[in-house]
């Protein structure tokens, strides 16, 4: 049966959709209870497909709310309520696969620290008190107006985040700078996708990752840099596993990765050394004339430079530095350049680094090079991180204007103010500061209000105890989370309860321009709404309920970004609604109205500059090079290791909050954070496997447990993110590009722990 079919229990949205925000019903809405009821009406959500209109025995396909893979799930719905899940066989992505979260997804919605009221701290150092949100609201206006008559309106800002859906975004983003008239908000995206936002940007002429998951299967050449998918991307991998062209894998990681193990090169290069190998590759195929002459000079600008720039970097002289042989370096190059169909992914082992943008722009101009892209198993491939990174980096409001128009551009500021309907002279004509930046406005009590949103920085940002200690110095923390008992909520001034995956609706776009549902398929516990929900609120106490009256429901908001994507090229004005979304299983952009006038429905794996093409305005690519940078903290005679850090098992998400809920994953990981050491380095220490260790950086001293293994390399070791302890230890430094934090370098010592 086709999905579609399957599918269709939803009724039609339209009257729902259109149906504007009265004002008086809203200002009837200043209390606690009435709030609720008005704000969060089940069935208001475009599809209609709620816990109140799902009343019998029934499935529905949503996007998966982890990993930007995008699974689909078959959600089955009793009385309202999901009450198990499948993954679905029918869409694009997974066919029938999912990873162990995925599986549990409904499980962690139970949770005994679920939010289910505001929570409000009367003065420091008091307690948090469970208040109405009558109450939460108005006391969140009047601080945060407050703060900035005395400091200036951008006093306030606000961090997001790349898990909640596009719609949410927007309206967050619009409301917050629009609105409330805040200049500054990022997201946690900064620590994991900015650079190869500004990567492409710069390359491409436009943040475009240019791939469908269909060439993880057409490929005969598939590089993987700072990347595993084994763990991060399990159905990624999967999709590998069922190319059948035998296809020669090359992992760069300097770790002895499960990715890295089911490779057929494993380049276990020394950390930091990918911008030089990947110049000695590209020097390689230069010097050999594996080069594809004619779609260089049609299609890029910078290759004189670009071949003089990597002349020095011969295999001899970049082979000890990178600790890797010639002849290693050699077939790298050479499998690259005689695959038909080679393909280069990259991850957080690029990104995170302090000189990520232009490692991510070496693996972009080997492809350019050789012509690998726009064909079926080629592409500059960057894997996204979250479930709706990619919606972040498009409709965040944050670094861009909605919809990757450009703040900076009176153009843009009135195309999108006219598509709003609000006076132009209300956007900015700045982009924000990064997020690194508001933490050191902190610093200089510059921001003294902070709003975060779906992300948890007293956990993951580097350096954590600088970040716990800025975020106790502001005089305001709003913390919007679906837990109140993550290390970010218990800080908070103000914790707002929200909603989850499951709960709500909206659109995700994965890691391939797919946009895909979410469905709203459980009542969210006690008081919490969705984002969606409290957004409006907010505006409706801030009083700028008129610039969102068009917005009253998420698929609302979805007209809206069509509207702002038309004739760009992220264009999405072909999709048909949340309805078409749902039947097609998701669908990439672009898809123009001249697309879908010229094809009855979108193809599925759609891969972009077939035309070779590029978004600059000479549609040409660039080829960008720069000189390798020194590490800035490298092991020394008192901190003798380089500490990586990344994720650690399939069944961990992030900083736990949800994953750490679930009895099924928790027995799939190590329950005690962990170092891992090599046998070699553990020796010398003296000790075993098991003991108790004391790991020390400049910034920070942690108790952990020794994991000794021969996967890191003797003078390296790993830690996993999801435990709190190790964001104790990280350097603060940033790609100068990007702003991107560098996570997996700096030195520590490891001594036994004595009791
Ligand atoms: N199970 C699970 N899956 C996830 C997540 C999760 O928390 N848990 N998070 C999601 C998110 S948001 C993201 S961003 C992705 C991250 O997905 P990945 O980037 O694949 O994961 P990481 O483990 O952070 O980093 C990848 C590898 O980079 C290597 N590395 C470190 N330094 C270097 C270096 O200098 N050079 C090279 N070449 N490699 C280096 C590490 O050894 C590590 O194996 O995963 C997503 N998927
Ligand atoms: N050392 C080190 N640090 C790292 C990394 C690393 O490799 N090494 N990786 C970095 C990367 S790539 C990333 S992406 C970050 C991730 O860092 P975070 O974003 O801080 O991690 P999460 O645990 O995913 O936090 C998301 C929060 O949102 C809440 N939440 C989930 N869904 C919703 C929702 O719908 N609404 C609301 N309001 N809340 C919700 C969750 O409960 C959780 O508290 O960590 C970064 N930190
Ligand atoms: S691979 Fe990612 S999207 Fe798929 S089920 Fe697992 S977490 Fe969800
Ligand atoms: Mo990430």
């Amino acid at each position: 049966m086709s999905l579609a079919k399957e599918n269709d229990l939803t009724k039609p949205v339209d009257a729902e959709v259109k149906r504007p925000v009265r004002l008086p019903q809203l200002l009837q809405a200043r209390t606690g209870k009435m709030t609720r009821q008005l704000l969060l009406e089940p069935g208001r959500h475009g599809l209609g497909m709620t816990h109140a209109s799902m009343k019998a025995d029934q499935t529905t396909t949503a996007t998966c709310g982890y990993c930007a893979t995008g699974c689909g799930l078959r959600l089955h719905v009793r009385d309202g309520q999901a009450v198990g899940l499948t993954p679905e066989t029918q869409y694009p992505v997974n066919l029938g696969m999912a990873c162990p979260k995925g599986w549990e997804a409904l499980e962690v919605l139970d949770a005994d620290d679920r939010a289910t009221s505001p929570l409000l701290r009367a003065g420091k150092g008091q307690p948090q008190e469970r208040v109405d949100w009558d109450t939460a609201l108005k006391t969140f206006v009047s601080r945060f107006k407050a703060i900035q008559e005395q400091h200036g309106d951008h006093s306030v800002a606000f961090l997001s985040t790349g898990q909640i859906p596009c719609e949410e975004m927007a309206y967050l983003g619009a409301l917050a700078k629009f609105g409330m008239g805040m200049l500054h908000g990022d997201g946690n995206t900064r620590q994991c996708m900015a650079t190869a936002v500004t990567a492409y940007k710069e390359s491409f002429g436009f943040d475009a990752p240019p791939y469908t998951y269909d060439d993880f299967e057409q490929s005969d050449c598939l590089v993987f840099v700072g990347s595993n998918p084994c763990i991060g991307h399990p159905i990624m991998w999967e999709r590998v596993l069922r190319n059948q062209n035998d296809p020669e894998i090359i992992v760069l990681d300097p770790r002895r990765t499960e990715t890295a193990m089911a490779a057929t090169q494993h380049l276990q290069l020394q950390p930091k050394s990918d911008l030089e190998v990947l110049y000695a590759i590209t020097q390689v195929i230069i010097e050999n004339g594996w080069i594809d002459r004619d779609f260089i000079e049609a299609h890029t600008n910078g290759f004189e430079a670009l071949a003089k720039h990597v002349q020095p970097y011969t295999p001899e002289q970049v082979a000890q530095r990178s600790g890797l042989s010639v002849h290693t370096l050699r077939r790298a190059a050479e499998s690259i350049a005689h695959a038909k169909a080679a393909s280069l992914w990259w991850t957080m082992g690029v990104n995170q680094s302090y000189q990520g943008t232009r490692t991510a722009q070496a693996i972009i101009n080997l492809a350019l090079i050789t012509g690998n892209i726009g064909r079926p198993g080629t592409g500059a491939n960057s894997i996204t991180g979250q479930c709706n990174a990619m919606g972040s980096r498009l409709w965040s409001n944050t670094t861009n204007l909605l919809g990757h128009h450009r703040f900076e551009s009176a153009e843009d500021r009135n195309r999108v103010a006219s598509i709003l309907g609000i006076d132009s002279q209300r956007i900015p004509d700045q982009p924000s500061w990064s997020y690194d930046r508001i933490i050191e406005g902190i610093k200089n009590d510059e921001i003294k209000g902070l709003w975060v949103i779906a992300t948890n920085p007293a956990h993951s940002w580097i350096d954590q105890d600088q970040c716990r200690e800025l975020l106790d110095q502001l005089d305001f923390l709003v913390v919007q989370d679906m837990y109140h008992s993550t290390e970010t909520a218990v800080q908070a001034d103000l914790v707002l309860p929200a909603a989850g995956w499951g709960e709500k609706e909206g659109t995700f776009i994965n890691s391939e321009r797919r946009y895909g549902l979410l469905k709203k398929v459980r009542k969210a516990p006690g008081e919490a709404l969705a984002d969606f929900q409290i957004f409006r609120a907010v505006a409706q106490y801030w009083g700028v309920p008129e610039m969102f009256e068009k917005w009253d429901a998420p698929e609302a908001v979805f007209q809206t970004m069509q509207e702002l994507s038309a004739g760009r090229p992220n264009d999405l004005t072909g999709i048909d609604g949340y309805r078409q979304l749902d039947q097609c299983g998701g669908i990439q952009w672009p898809w123009s109205r001249d697309d879908a006038k010229r094809h009855r429905t979108p193809e599925q794996q759609r891969r972009l500059f077939a035309d070779g093409k590029f978004l600059h305005q000479d549609g040409k690519a660039r080829l960008i090079v720069e000189r390798p940078s020194p590490m800035p903290e490298a092991p020394c005679e008192d901190y003798p290791f380089l500490l990586l850090s990344g994720r650690g098992t399939v069944s961990q998400w992030h900083t736990q909050t949800r994953t750490g809920k679930s009895l099924v994953l928790g027995k799939l990981y190590p329950q005690n954070p962990y170092v891992e050491i090599h046998p070699h380095d553990a020796k010398q220490i003296g000790i075993a496997n098991g003991d108790g260790v004391t790991v020390i950086s400049r910034r920070g001293k942690v108790d952990v447990l020794a994991m000794v293994t021969p996967t890191v390399q003797s003078g390296q070791v790993f830690m996993p993110m999801h435990y709190e302890v190790t964001n104790r230890l990280t350097l603060s430094h940033f790609d100068p590009h990007s702003r991107q934090p560098s996570f997996k370098d700096c030195a520590v010592a490891i001594v036994p722990r004595v009791s």
